[in-house]
């Protein structure tokens, strides 16, 4: 049975590709999501996008009560925030991977901690869009 892999935005994040492209590329949501459906096909995807807080928590425990296989998180600035981001995290059965398009430890001392780091399966931080193939690559491959 193909594996079901939940791809979840955070704030301002649906402005990819509209403002900033020499720290956040010039991939738009919508190309990085037809980037991931070109390169896994027999991958089913959910993607979401919010810039609430309580509609992320919400999906979090959607996608663990649908028993997703994994889920590819970029939480944009609430990664440095948010305890009821990590509390639900760590909550939820489905492997998380944090994902950031850039490089949140080459930026301003406040991006440098996460306060979900630690209940995800791992962070990719930098590699811009491809860090999200990089995280779907290890939830449906694992280390093999
Ligand atoms: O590098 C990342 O992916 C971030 O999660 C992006 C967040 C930032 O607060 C984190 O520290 C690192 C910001 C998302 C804002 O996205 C924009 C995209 C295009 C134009 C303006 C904002």
């Amino acid at each position: 049975m193909s594996a079901t892999i939940l791809v979840l935005d955070g704030p301002n994040l649906n402005l990819l590709g509209e403002r900033d492209p020499e720290t956040y590329g010039t991939d738009t949501l919508a190309s990085v999501q037809a980037q991931l459906a070109a390169k896994f096909g027999g991958v089913r995807f959910e993607f979401f996008q919010s810039n609430w807080e309580g509609a992320l928590i919400d999906r979090l425990h959607q996608a663990h009560r649908a028993g997703v296989d994994g889920i590819v998180f970029n939480p944009g600035a609430l990664t440095h925030t948010s305890v009821a981001l990590r509390d639900a995290v760590e909550a939820i059965t489905p492997p998380v991977v944090e994902v950031h398009l850039s490089n949140i430890y080459g930026r301003e001392d406040f991006r440098h901690h996460s306060v979900l780091a630690p209940v995800c399966s791992g962070q990719i931080s930098g590699f811009g869009a491809f860090g999200y193939l990089l995280a779907v690559s290890f939830l449906v491959h694992g280390s093999s």
